[in-house]
């Protein structure tokens, strides 16, 4: 195996027996292989589309099968196993489709289009070759894998809106045309680099997509005291990102005594109005993904992933039997709930049924948090904040949005936003504010000194509402605002938001904890020199840098 698409990619070069996130071998190298499948089945649908072919399920088996392969969402050996065989099956319908609509089927070269394996033997051989180092010149492998991590991102979003009925499938033709194109040997260093900035561009279409879909769905969120102490009944944690997987779950879990707590990235969905009616919803139990394997324990009752991050649970671990997965995250060992059929919702039966026999969770916190400070919210309080930025009384915003993960040296950013100067105010989203959410940071005219936009895909608020303040102060450039950028990421939606932010002409963001281990030396030259990207040194000195220091 050879994997370096996060941020604890061993010595920051790259996972070669086993994840650090856990991942096996076996594991790492079925993903390499359905990877290159999809790019197979890309070769064909890009063909199709000339003749005006678009296969639905396809669009949905690519995105799925993208969004299994991200950091930690799936480690199911069994899954990927039954997911090549799709693919095998999937692949040859469309050459059938394409042969028989008078395509050049011999005319797509890609082994990937055409190769089958039947023995595990063939398998492991095959996957063993097609993986990451398979591309030996380094800046383009950093390229190709830079689009590639980004498609996986942006696969993640389309899926949630594919949940809530929302699709587009210049999104789905996009991401096909890019796994093509990292297919292609003639494609120069440059002309990669065009395909990871167009990536970008449909990163902000999927979040787009995404934002309409939550919120239509949903309601707008809205500022929102989130509880953080529990109640005496049994309850179940639901983790992940998928906002359908809540709603159902709400539904089947009303009237039966069984509480439902958020963990991690689902604690926004506090924050919609259609969520908050539920008196079974109590609020948000624990941290940051990383910190489940403590969360989980002191939880007694059921838990739900609905995406990833999942963390394999240590041998002495009391809760593998209470934990279930579904969606495109799995775990062996986990249960897995099975996808919608027929339009019907999911049958949550089994882990309601499991939650009632458990305790009650166990009183790790108390008190509330606030957040629900997404476009729609911040927009109705422009004047004020306006007002605020006029008057000097904030100096400045600063994003400090992505992900949270296990290095010691994210300790950084719980101590960047306790130094900042008492007249700035933090943007975020994503998993990244668990490391500072619960600090005492007061406001500032009664605007909090940390505004919530929701989870990672939120991101994209964070956009809209620096679009609107530019505009209200009547600047041209979104580099003018008093807005810095410091930002920290862990796996490959971080990636599609990074690419977003660089497509919409954001300059000068940090990035850290580290930078990727997939970024060669020449393409960090590429970013530093056209979007002055760069990495974080010490809170002082970043401070001095930002000029924040009081
Ligand atoms: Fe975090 Fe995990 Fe949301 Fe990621 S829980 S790290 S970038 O999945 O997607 O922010
Ligand atoms: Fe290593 Fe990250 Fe890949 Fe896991 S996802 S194998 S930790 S680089």
């Amino acid at each position: 195996m050879f994997c370096f698409q996060c941020q604890e990619a061993a010595k920051n070069e790259g996972c070669t027996v086993r994840g650090v996130c856990g991942k096996s071998a076996d594991v790492a190298n079925l993903q390499d292989l359905l990877l290159f499948l999809c790019k197979g089945i890309s070769h064909v649908t890009v063909s199709l589309r000339k003749y005006g072919i678009e296969i639905p399920q396809i669009n949905r088996f690519i995105t799925d099968s993208l969004f299994m392969t991200i950091t930690n969402a799936n480690f199911d050996k069994n899954r990927f196993v039954t997911r090549l065989l799709m693919a095998f099956e999937m692949r040859n319908a469309a050459r059938e489709r394409l042969e028989n609509a008078g395509g050049d089927i011999e005319g797509i070269v890609f082994d990937g289009a055409c190769w089958s394996g039947e023995t595990e033997a063939e398998i492991s051989q095959k996957a063993f070759e097609v993986g990451v180092l398979n591309t030996e010149d380094e800046d383009i492998r950093s390229l190709r894998e830079l689009i590639i991590y980004g498609l996986k991102g942006m696969a993640a979003y389309a899926e949630h809106a594919y949940n809530l009925g929302y699709e587009e499938e210049e999104i789905y033709a996009f991401m096909q045309r890019a796994l093509v194109a990292t297919t292609d040997n003639s494609l120069t260093a440059e002309e990669l680099t065009a395909w990871v900035l167009e990536t970008g561009k449909y990163g902000v279409q999927v979040m787009a997509l995404l934002d309409r879909a939550n919120t239509t769905s949903y309601g707008n969120p809205e500022i929102t005291r989130v509880n953080l102490g529990v109640r005496n009944n049994p309850g179940i944690l639901i983790s992940g990102h998928d906002l359908k997987d809540m709603e159902e779950l709400l539904k089947q879990t009303e009237g039966t005594g069984v509480d439902l707590y958020t963990h991690s990235e689902m604690l926004p969905a506090n924050y919609y109005p259609a969520f908050k009616k539920y008196s079974h919803f109590v609020g948000n139990y624990g941290s940051s993904w990383w910190h489940q394997t403590e969360d989980f324990e002191n939880f007694n009752g059921v838990i739900l992933f609905t995406t990833n991050c999942i963390v394999p649970p240590r041998k002495s671990a009391t809760y593998t039997d209470r934990v279930y997965t579904t969606g495109a995250s799995g775990f062996e060992g986990f249960k897995h709930i099975g996808d919608r059929k027929d339009g019907k919702p999911k049958d949550f039966t089994a882990l309601i049924e499991h939650a009632k026999k458990c305790a009650p969770p166990k009183a790790i916190e108390s008190g509330e948090i606030v957040g629900g400070f997404a476009h729609h919210q911040v927009i109705a309080l422009a004047d004020k904040v306006i007002a605020a930025l006029k008057s000097g009384d904030i100096r400045k915003f600063i994003v400090m949005g992505g992900c949270d993960g296990r290095m010691t040296g994210r300790n950084y950013y719980t101590e960047f936003a306790q130094k900042l100067p008492q007249d700035t105010v933090i943007l975020t989203a994503g998993c990244a504010k668990y490391r500072y959410n619960k600090l005492p940071l007061g406001e500032i005219n009664g605007i909090p000194r940390i505004l919530d936009a929701g989870q990672c895909n939120d991101s994209y608020s964070l956009v809209k509402i620096a679009l609107t303040l530019k505009e209200a102060l009547g600047l041209d450039d979104v580099n003018d605002l008093p807005i810095a950028y410091n930002i920290a990421w862990y796996e490959q939606k971080a990636v599609i938001v990074l690419l977003a932010l660089l497509h919409l002409g954001v300059k000068n963001i940090h990035l850290g904890p580290t930078l990727p281990a997939f970024l060669s030396p020449n393409v960090v030259n590429v970013l530093v020199n056209n979007f002055g990207l760069s990495g974080i040194t010490s809170v002082d000195e970043d401070m001095e840098l930002l000029q924040l220091s009081t």
